[in-house]
């Protein structure tokens, strides 16, 4: 009997190695994994993904490498995000904006002015809650999506074809937000009307006049060409959004360890490589735009930050352990 059973286990081990040989052959075969960016090559987030591909390849001998799909090609973010989910995009580059809608918690970061500035930002995200919100991202079931690490997006602030000193100025105004409630009630707060509207639409229905105007920090206003429409940047500075490269769970759970742990090693440099890129491109960003005869007018902050006080009330409320966190990290 004793040795019936050791016979049949044998079997089986035998049968179960039969099914890994090949599997083993498969893992080396050579993957592409698809990137996906708003934003035009050149820009800070796309470049840096790109130069993490090139450092994937050199590190396993070109048996891995990214194709990036830049300029909205594959859709805006909703639809980015959808496609990482089910595992037909590897890597998308999102606004933590438009993920405020998948996962509740990352809205702490899209509420207005709940940064002093971007240093403060920096500090926040670098820290243990930067941490805590990634890994609640990667945990939650409804993601599908696992957070390879943050990127910097600057501040956002309204331009339009006038300027925008204080809320009475954007009376009447159409202004679009990203798709998110909150973002549309900031606005309405802020004396503007609110449009939540896809990135992929905003170029056509800032040059048809559907809307009068959006907000965004100076690098988009260059790159995605708004500047040619809008050419008054008036400096509100009402939002500082982070935004993240996440990765396909679905991918992600067929990795191999040592494949994980190398994703995670050249995504850390990613982030510390994409913000010295942000860095350079604001600087040069700003320049051109004035060069090309933009506006740059200064507001009435405190009376932007006044007005959108209920707004930080109506959605800060269940967050009010992490905000306190948020404004004790000096
Ligand atoms: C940009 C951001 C994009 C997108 C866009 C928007 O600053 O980089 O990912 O979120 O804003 O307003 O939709």
């Amino acid at each position: 009997m004793k040795r019936r059973e050791l016979i049949r286990l044998c079997g089986s081990a035998l049968a179960a190695g039969a099914v890994a040989a090949p599997a083993l052959v498969q893992a080396q075969d050579k993957v592409v994994w698809k990137a996906s960016d708003v934003h035009p090559l050149g820009y800070p987030t796309v470049e840096a993904i790109q130069r993490m591909g090139k450092k994937l390849e050199a590190a396993t001998n070109g048996r891995i490498s990214i194709q990036m799909f830049p300029s909205m090609q594959l859709g805006g973010e909703k639809e980015m995000i959808e496609q990482a989910q089910v595992g037909a995009l590897q890597i998308a580059r999102i606004s933590v904006g438009a993920m405020g809608p998948v996962v509740d918690d990352l809205n702490v970061f899209n509420m207005p002015f709940v940064f002093r500035d971007e240093a403060h930002m920096r500090k926040v995200i670098d820290g243990p809650i930067g941490q805590e919100l990634l890994d609640r991202v990667s945990n939650s079931p409804q993601s599908k999506l696992i957070v390879l690490g943050w990127m910097d997006a600057g501040t956002r602030n309204v331009y339009s074809n006038k300027p925008v000193t204080k809320p009475a100025d954007l009376k009447g105004m159409k202004i679009r937000m990203m798709g998110n409630p909150l973002f549309v009630e900031t606005m309405n707060a802020m004396g503007g009307n609110g449009v939540a509207m896809g990135f992929n639409e905003l170029f056509s229905a800032l040059q048809t006049g559907v809307v009068d105007g959006a907000e965004n920090n100076p690098p988009t206003l260059l790159a995605q060409n708004h500047y040619t429409v809008s050419k008054v940047y008036s400096l509100t500075g009402h939002l500082i959004i982070p935004e993240i490269f996440v990765f396909s769970k679905r991918t992600w759970d067929n990795l191999s360890k040592a494949d994980q742990d190398l994703l995670r090693k050249v995504s850390r440099e990613a982030q510390i490589e994409q913000r010295a890129l942000w860095d350079a491109y604001v600087g040069e960003a700003e320049t051109k735009l004035k060069a090309a005869g933009i506006k740059f007018i200064p507001t009435d902050k405190p009376a932007f930050y006044a007005a959108t006080q209920p707004i930080r009330d109506k959605y800060g409320a269940k967050y009010a352990a992490l905000i306190k966190r948020i404004e004790e990290t000096k």
